[in-house]
């Protein structure tokens, strides 16, 4: 039995207009803290609506890229304007679609008119350098050129902020796009059609359609017409969108999984690394790609970090995530419920100890208690594989060379930690963690919407996002001799 709590519809946004999937199929989305509870009803698309998206983008493109820039730049101030005065409503649909609780969707939402803003900006940005031909001392330049139609396929994680970070770029450079929505969280990608609608955009510019990556997203990676593919998601469906993307000869850009330590030295501010573990580990329930999976702690503080850490768990609200004090919410459904769980029996089976947490903490909600779990061996499953929930382990090591070491021992390379007062320590970790980014004293998790984003080894393909570096992977560089 499911009851119908002020359901909305959702439907596909195709050459500016809202229509149902061809086929007429739809489904349900259930709200993850309420099960029963029917957030909306939205189109389970498939390659029609795929083909008829990329024909409104194909059509849209030449009228689009040829405006000056900072005209599409204007187009994405007035959305960021139009996010602006949704914020709450796009908060709020976000918490109840995925499960994140209410303090960081509207933290979210607030990004994704931030990112609109920034590439608002780009219009009036160069494109190019100016050198001298070595010959003639004519002009020689480079120019960034738009690509085309691009297909961006975006995760149900942060259902906001990433599709205005791949949208942002794609469309301020020239592109047209056709967005697939993740089946988990259609409603709040919605809210940035509707932003973009309102700033009267070119019908065709921008598209969106829902559905599952079988039906949606491989038509889409497969379309000849589709100059570039940029996805965010896990470790295997995005090797499958590399081969697909790269082998029909387009541009792929991946973000996926990652592993992300925390190195806490014997000279750190304990208070701010414990708060910075915490909300590293446990915030949006843990289903970050930058969440803090490993904590490596040294021998002088280990024993003191570790109580703290434990009385911060105690501390932290568990629990309905609308409530703005609640810090860990539930998991997005029932499969990854599962999955989560079946990674901390794992761990536990393996040798690991169970400190805290890491038991189903309401009966109806996929809610997990935070669990932290120690004496977890290097070569364990939860010290290499990503479980994309509220677990994080501790680990005790002796010199920085050690923690460095066992820290670079995963396959991932997102994001990194590392607390301490030692400006050598900083630096050490600085230069030979592996990660695309670092924070000295501050949590894995956050992105700044102006500076790059991606990770190295098998946590990123292809050139980063966001800020300015998000040129390379939507425009080409060309070169122009230019004599008189
Ligand atoms: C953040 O840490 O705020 O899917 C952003 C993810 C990442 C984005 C993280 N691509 O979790």
């Amino acid at each position: 039995m499911s009851e119908t709590i002020a359901a909305v519809g959702g439907e596909n946004f195709i050459a500016g207009q809202w229509t149902p999937s061809q086929g007429g199929r739809t489904y349900e989305r259930h709200n993850p803290w309420r099960p029963a509870e029917v957030v909306g009803e939205f189109p389970s698309s498939d390659a029609q609506d795929v083909a008829a998206a990329i024909d409104a983008a194909e059509a849209a493109w030449p009228a689009w890229s040829g405006l000056p820039a900072a005209k599409r730049g204007a187009f994405l101030a007035r959305a960021a304007d139009a996010i602006e005065a949704r914020l709450e409503d796009i908060a709020h649909d976000m918490t109840r679609e995925m499960g994140k609780p209410l303090r960081e969707s509207r933290l979210e939402a607030g990004r994704a008119a931030a990112i609109f803003r920034f590439f608002s900006g780009e219009g009036w940005r160069p494109l190019g350098e100016v050198f001298e031909q070595s010959a003639t001392g004519g002009a020689v330049y480079t120019r960034r050129r738009p690509l085309g139609v691009v297909g961006l396929i975006t995760p149900w994680n942060f259902p906001a902020a990433i599709p205005a970070w791949k949208t942002g770029p794609a469309l301020a450079y020239g592109n047209t796009v056709v967005l697939k929505l993740a089946q988990d969280a259609p409603l709040t990608g919605l809210h940035l059609a509707r932003a973009l609608e309102e700033a009267e955009l070119p019908h065709g510019v921008f598209n969106v359609v829902i559905g599952r990556g079988g039906d949606v997203g491989e038509p889409l990676v497969a379309d000849e017409r589709v100059r570039a593919i940029s996805f965010t998601g896990s470790v295997p469906v995005g090797q499958g969108v590399r081969e697909l993307g790269t082998g029909a000869g387009k541009r792929v850009q991946l973000e996926l999984g990652g592993h992300n330590p925390m190195i806490v030295a014997d000279d750190a501010k304990l208070d701010p690394a414990v708060q910075a573990a915490y909300a590293g580990a446990f915030w949006s329930a843990g289903q970050k790609c930058t969440a803090t999976r490993r904590i490596y702690a040294q021998d002088g503080i280990y024993e003191d970090f570790r109580a703290r850490f434990l009385q911060r768990m105690s501390e932290g609200k568990v629990g309905d995530p609308a409530d703005p004090e609640t810090e860990v919410g539930p998991l997005v459904n029932e499969s990854q419920f599962e999955t989560v769980l079946a990674g901390i029996a794992r761990g536990r089976e393996e040798g690991g100890t169970l400190l805290a947490g890491g038991d189903r903490a309401d009966p109806d909600a996929y809610l997990i208690a935070p669990a932290l779990f120690e004496d977890v061996a290097d070569d364990a499953f939860l010290s290499c594989e990503e479980v994309f929930g509220p677990v994080t382990s501790l680990y005790r090591f002796r010199t920085l060379e050690e923690a460095i070491e066992r820290a670079n021992s995963v396959r991932f390379g997102l994001s990194a930690s590392v607390f301490t007062t030692d400006l050598e320590i900083a630096d050490r970790c600085i230069r030979e963690l592996q990660a695309g980014i670092l924070h000295v004293n501050s949590q894995t998790a956050g992105a700044d919407v102006h500076v790059p984003f991606g990770g190295s080894k098998s946590s990123g393909y292809g050139p980063h996002e966001q800020g300015r570096a998000a040129i390379e992977f939507y425009t080409e560089e060309i070169t122009v001799y230019q004599d008189v």
